[in-house]
């Protein structure tokens, strides 16, 4: 160990430590803006700047290794007098239309001013505003870059993507995508883990909220509503409840008062995809069918596939996701038991995520030429919309979703989880090959954070090699292995955003970036707290789904199932 002063504490850390960590053991906070531990520690914005008594000059807390005996100074006049005249060279640069921007008041630079009393600032408005990308799911404005990469890093090495770079040099260096194009034109997979890191209003969600508003007061419509499983524990943070909150009956309540005729629940039709995926899973097993099979539910993993690892197309599960499953029987299933006319439903989907923007709109994903999902809005959409319809959410009473396609069990609720949607397979399928009602279902090895995980599983006679993998970047290390042939498995989970749902790009933004993992952890147990309290821990026990087939689907795999949940991706 090394032990340093800084700000006269004595401290006393590992000898690899920069200081900047050291203060954070200390528990001094040292303002940061392009640094990501671990992940963007390029020292390009200058913004943590310390002394360090007796050393030439100024330097980097991120990226400085501490010294045994050394004196740093983080908040000296000479320290904060500099940061202030870097801050205000970057805002120089930067459009400040705060009151228009949609990190208004959750903007690290913001924040960032007003703790350094910025004042007046020259600012030039650059043409660049009018170069503002808003065709896809995810929109950017490199009118508020500020050039820290953490996008390029995100985007790089944990996605594997590389949709977007640094470009040109000196004072027209820019973050964009190769020759400038669209980013919807090439590879970019609109997980939105930009948007997430993204310390300023750059990088955004394409706000779809009007297209509910306006569906919401067209009295012709019959709107109705699903929530991603996700939703429902971070929600709360929006509102400042604490991370992990269970406010599902809450947001109910919520999309009641909004107006929409029908609030339901994508957890319904996470358990409808368990039925109809588990049943694919068990007959590729038995017939000699396409083996690894892949989950299908992540539309982000999805265009990656296309992309980078087309080979793997077929081993793709012919289910649509949950959110697509619910859009095709709210269409059909519904509006027949109600009497309505099915074009006359709209639905709207609340996600956690940017490519399910994305998904809804794939020309897959229509039957009977009616698309499943008319409009999906992310965590964050959502809250904006409570907001405006000036609903005091944290005093709202919790009520429940509609039945018909409201009921979901505790194996729905974990698809959120990086391995849930493993877990809730096997509990089903488990089941279904040995003929019994297992009580052990907690299948602890495929949860966890890790980027990569596999566990084999013992189904009676069966041994079932399964792995999961979180991140895209992920997910190319393991289809390697299987590519190189030095991996087999019978079921892989991929999900396209580290942690899972819980993680997804559409959630809401985690301001202190040294929060992050702590974040995904509350999120994830509050997660697993709502599974283990469900009193219906497996899929086929959900009685609306039971209903769903023995009045309209007939039995998983079947025909009808078939037309309106499966589909097939063909790049
Ligand atoms: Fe997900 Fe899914 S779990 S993909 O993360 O399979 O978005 O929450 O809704 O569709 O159920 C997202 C979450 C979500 C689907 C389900
Ligand atoms: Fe990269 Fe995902 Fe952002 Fe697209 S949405 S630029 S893939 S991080």
């Amino acid at each position: 160990n090394v032990t340093l002063k800084i700000d006269g504490i004595e401290v006393s850390v590992p000898k690899d430590y920069t200081i900047l960590q050291a203060a954070r053991q200390a528990n001094i906070e040292i303002p940061t803006l392009c640094y990501l531990q671990g992940l963007n520690e390029p020292a390009s914005c200058r913004i943590c700047v310390v002394e360090v008594e007796g050393w030439r000059g100024l330097q980097p807390a991120c990226v400085t290794k501490v010294v045994e005996g050394i004196v740093v100074k983080t908040a000296s006049k000479v320290v904060r007098e500099t940061r202030k005249g870097i801050l205000e060279l970057i805002l120089a640069n930067h459009n400040r239309e705060c009151l228009s921007c949609t990190r208004n008041q959750n903007c690290e630079l913001q924040k960032m001013s007003e703790e350094m009393g910025v004042g007046e600032v020259y600012y030039q408005k650059k043409a660049a505003r009018a170069a503002m990308d808003k065709t896809g799911p995810v929109v950017r404005d490199t009118s508020k870059c500020v050039l820290c990469g953490r996008c390029v890093s995100v985007c790089s090495s944990v996605q594997n993507v590389d949709a977007i770079d640094f470009a040109h040099r000196g004072p027209q260096t820019s973050v964009t995508t190769p020759y400038e194009e669209k980013l919807t034109a090439r590879n970019c997979i609109n997980c939105g883990q930009c948007i997430k890191v993204c310390p300023v209003g750059a990088l955004s969600e394409r706000d779809d909220t009007d297209l509910v508003w306006a569906a919401l007061e067209n009295s012709e419509l019959n709107v109705v509503v699903q929530t991603a499983p996700a939703v429902r524990i971070a929600l709360g943070e929006e509102f400042g409840l604490p991370v992990g909150t269970d406010v599902e009956g809450k947001m109910v309540t919520a999309l009641k008062k909004l107006g929409f005729d029908k609030v339901f629940d994508t957890n319904f039709s996470a358990d409808l995809t368990i039925m109809e995926e588990g049943t694919e899973l068990i007959s590729r097993i038995n017939n000699g069918g396409k083996l690894p099979l892949i989950t299908s539910c992540s539309p982000g993993w999805i265009k990656f596939c296309e992309h980078k690892y087309p080979d793997f197309l077929d081993n793709l599960s012919s289910c649509k996701s949950p959110q697509q499953m619910f859009g095709a029987v709210a269409k059909s299933y519904y509006p027949e038991k109600a009497g309505i006319d099915p074009k006359k439903v709209f639905v709207v989907s609340v996600m956690p995520c940017t490519a399910k923007k994305y998904e809804a709109d794939r020309e897959e994903l229509v039957v009977d030429e009616l698309k499943d999902i008319d409009v999906a809005i992310t965590t964050r959409e959502l809250a904006k919309m409570i907001k405006q319809a000036g609903i005091q959410f944290t005093d709202l009473a919790d009520s429940k979703a509609d039945s018909m396609m409201g009921e979901g069990t505790g194996a729905a609720v974990i698809f959120a989880n990086t391995g849930g949607v493993m877990e809730a397979a096997i509990r089903t399928v488990a089941d279904i090959l040995t003929g019994e009602d297992l009580k052990d279902i907690d299948y602890i090895a495929v949860r966890g954070q890790e980027g990569i995980k596999e566990a084999s599983v013992n189904i009676g006679d069966l041994e079932l090699k399964v792995a999961v993998a979180n991140s895209t970047g992920a997910a190319s290390k393991l289809l390697d292995k299987i590519r190189a042939g030095e991996s087999t498995y019978h079921f892989i989970e991929i999900m396209g955003c580290a942690g899972g749902c819980i993680n997804g790009g559409g959630q809401p933004i985690i301001m202190d970036k040294s929060k992050t993992e702590e974040v995904k952890q509350l999120r994830t147990a509050g997660i697993y707290n709502k599974d283990k309290n469900n009193p219906k821990r497996k899929s086929h026990k959900n009685e609306e789904i039971q209903k769903l087939y023995a009045e309209y689907l007939d039995k998983p795999g079947s025909h009808k199932a078939h037309h309106i949940l499966h589909t097939h991706y063909v790049n």
